[in-house]
């Protein structure tokens, strides 16, 4: 069984390749089981990466990720263009009510060859990117999606993590919270390239977007890059909103393709990855080399500094 799936693996991403959406089904389950093999079909996506716009979709939970997901869902497919929604779930403290919303918004579009959604584990990691959720957004990519949104709760690293992926991070806030505006400065602000205010339906949306706008225009640094960082006031429940939303994905998506600052961008993520990857290498190379390092260094024969480079000395052997 383990070696028909290792040879299958490839067979999976052509048949992706054609429209396959079981066959991409199986692929991610595949990259994510880490099946026998898949190294080499991993190798291949990056090469073969479309013409994809990614989208990170991020805030406080319940602030209505899922929902605005499926309005622009909606939108995208009145356009054409075919739509992958990845949510990395994020929690086990997720109520029962928002599993229950998320299948029925996906039973929505369950017969729509054009749309792809999949609940990914964060499991593996910290930040809630998980490495299943970087291979899941290349095997769309590879499969020739045109927008791949990976829906994630923002939570410190996340933050930082989901701007490795995507190509346009949107941080979604919602009036009633309260400190709304401080909960995005914590971390969510720096990332975000559009802003949007949801919940539009309810009272105070005005008011939240009038915050953000006032801190935006404080921030020095933002306007470096010479994006203008929009704020988008949008309901995903009553679907309103949501074509200025996607004009605003589509004007970052311009700035980065057609201005060096956007190409900066781009190597900057890229750089990022490789670093990533690289840590996430060490750590495990760390973690699993034995060594009489511990015993010189607790019966203080040895310097702890001088332990730890001879420990990275020892991970470059194969
Ligand atoms: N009034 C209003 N309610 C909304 C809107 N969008 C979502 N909601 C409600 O907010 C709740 C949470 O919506 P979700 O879309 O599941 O939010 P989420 O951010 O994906 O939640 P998690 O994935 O659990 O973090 C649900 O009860 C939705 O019906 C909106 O535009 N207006
Ligand atoms: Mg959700």
């Amino acid at each position: 069984m383990t070696a028909a799936m290792s040879t299958s693996a490839v067979d999976l991403l052509h048949e992706a390749r054609s429209g396959s959406i079981l066959a991409l089904s199986r692929l991610i389950s595949a990259l994510e089981s880490g099946a026998p093999g898949i190294g080499e079909v991993r190798a291949r996506l990056h090469k073969l990466a479309g013409r994809a716009h990614v989208i990170g979709l991020t805030g406080p939970p319940g602030s209505g990720k899922s929902t605005l997901g499926n309005a622009l869902i909606t939108e995208w497919r009145g356009l054409d263009r075919t739509v992958a929604v990845l949510a990395v779930d994020p929690s086990s403290s997720r109520s029962g009510g928002a599993v229950l919303g998320d299948r029925v918004r996906m039973q929505q579009h369950a017969l729509d060859g054009g749309v792809f959604i999949r609940s990914m584990s964060s499991r593996g990691r910290l930040g809630g990117v998980s490495r299943a959720t970087v291979d899941a957004v290349a095997a769309l990519n590879a499969a020739g999606w045109d927008v791949v949104v990976v829906e994630t709760v923002g939570a410190g690293q996340a933050d930082l993590e989901i701007v490795q992926i995507a190509h346009t991070v949107a941080v979604v806030t919602v009036p009633g919270l309260g400190d709304d505006v401080q909960a995005i400065k914590a971390g969510q602000f720096e990332v975000a390239d559009v802003l949007v205010v949801n919940k539009a339906d309810r009272p105070g949306a005005q008011r939240v977007r009038a915050d953000i706008r006032r801190m935006l225009k404080m921030e020095v640094s933002a306007a470096a890059d010479g994006w203008k960082r929009p704020v988008v006031t949008v309901s995903g429940l009553e679907h309103t909103g949501i074509s200025d939303l996607v004009d605003a994905f589509d004007a970052h998506a311009a700035w980065l393709r057609d201005t060096a600052a956007g190409a900066a961008r781009e190597r900057e993520r890229a750089a990022a990855r490789i670093r990533t990857i690289a840590a996430d290498l060490l750590v495990e190379r760390l973690n699993s080399t034995s060594t009489d390092l511990v015993d010189e260094v607790a019966e203080r024969r040895l310097d702890p500094h001088v332990a730890a480079q001879a420990l990275i000395a020892e991970t470059h052997e194969p």
